[in-house]
């Protein structure tokens, strides 16, 4: 009876030990990996980011080779952008998350890959195998005269300290991560308002002149028209997915942080691009604001997050990140439009006059959308 009771505590010191020693093991492969994962996500965007100029190099003549007026537009000139195939939109029989385009999101990325997936699975097994072990070693029929141990030391500290452990190991990059999505935005930041609406977006510009951009999902062929008088989706070479692609986009400079104040018209919706790991909702009478900043040009597609009546599932959102001259481009197609001369003191003086040029001296390609602008300034 008594050597039952001692080999029982030794067996127990042993599995507190052998947690211990697999907690230690935990910790020290995750901060191994998170490095090299880091490195890796690092090069990735590098990676990719090399191999779109190429994309933009290549487009660029494509489309100003039919036009008429191939030497009258110059690079600041704007053509809306053609998305890339499973980029910044969901993929078929895709599991985990989208891939990410800004810092934020590939952090985000990162420690739900390398940190909460590798911890949750481990977690699982080892109770799963517990289990099955307390099943097969300590059923009744095996133990015929019930063990009277009640305390063991060792491993109620071990049970207690290596969750405690865990859960500050998931805790630190957690709010690292928070309080990194909730820094302001800097001063000199470019200002965006987006208000939802039943069932569409509007996204104004402040700092531009102040005009609106009123955003509704394209149409799809076949089905009933949802948003009469809008095309079909498909009928411009530029069109993304049904369902996700909008007459207007969003469209937004890269590599800069852009203040992105989010309101509501009517009731509350909710702004979420997944793969620019940005969701806010979007309240009537009250302004919630996040920073975005989006390291690669292209189109970024999200949806209204938040329940928000019958057409809920048909006021999508579409991003279209452009370079900053390419976006100043833009803004001067608006009515209205304007660059912000103290945004950045020396380019946009330099790009304004030549997309102002561009547009007044080639009417050809620019008369639908600027004609009605230019003049208005
Ligand atoms: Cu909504």
């Amino acid at each position: 009876m008594k050597f039952a009771k001692h080999a029982g505590m030794l067996s127990n010191a042993i599995k507190a030990l052998g947690l211990s020693l697999a907690l230690i093991a935990i910790t020290a492969t995750v901060q191994a990996a998170a490095p090299a994962a880091a490195t890796m996500e690092q090069a990735a965007p590098a990676a990719e980011a090399a191999a779109a100029p190429v994309e933009a190099v290549v487009g660029a003549p494509a489309v100003a080779a039919p036009a008429e007026a191939a030497a009258a537009a110059p690079a600041g000139s704007y053509k809306r952008m053609k998305p890339t195939e499973g980029v910044g939109m969901p993929v078929d029989g895709r599991l985990g998350l989208q891939d990410q385009y800004s810092s934020l999101g590939e952090y985000g990325l990162w420690i739900h890959d390398a940190i909460l997936m590798p911890i949750i699975t481990v977690i699982s097994l080892f109770v799963l195998s517990l289990l099955l072990w307390v099943i097969v070693r300590f059923n009744r029929r095996r133990n015929p005269v019930a063990s009277r141990t009640s305390h063991n030391t060792l491993i109620e500290v071990a049970w207690t300290l290596v969750p405690v452990l865990i859960l500050v190991g998931i805790a630190v990059p957690s709010i690292d991560l928070l309080a990194k999505q909730l820094k302001p935005a800097p001063d000199k930041a470019l200002t965006v308002k987006v208000s939802g609406n039943q069932w569409f977006w509007t996204y104004s510009y402040p700092d531009n002149g102040e005009f609106e951009v009123v955003s509704y999902m394209l149409n799809l062929p076949g089905y009933p028209e949802i948003n009469p008088g809008k095309r079909l989706v498909g009928s411009d070479l530029s069109d993304g997915p049904g369902q996700f692609e909008v007459d207007n986009r969003l469209v937004l400079p890269v590599g800069e942080p852009i203040r992105l104040q989010i309101t509501a018209a009517d009731v509350i919706h909710s702004f979420a691009v997944p793969s620019l790991w940005f969701k806010l909702d979007a309240v009537p009478g009250r302004i919630n604001e996040k920073v975005l900043t989006i390291d690669k040009p292209g189109v970024y597609y999200g949806q209204c997050s938040e329940l928000c009546g019958p057409k809920h599932a048909f006021m999508p959102i579409a991003i279209e990140a452009l370079p900053r001259d390419k976006f100043n481009a833009w803004v001067l197609t608006q009515a209205g439009g304007k660059i912000d001369g103290e945004e950045e003191a020396a380019e946009p003086a330099a790009a304004a006059p030549v997309a102002a040029a561009a547009s007044a001296a080639a009417p050809a390609p620019a008369a639908a959308g600027a004609a009605p602008a230019v003049p208005a300034e």
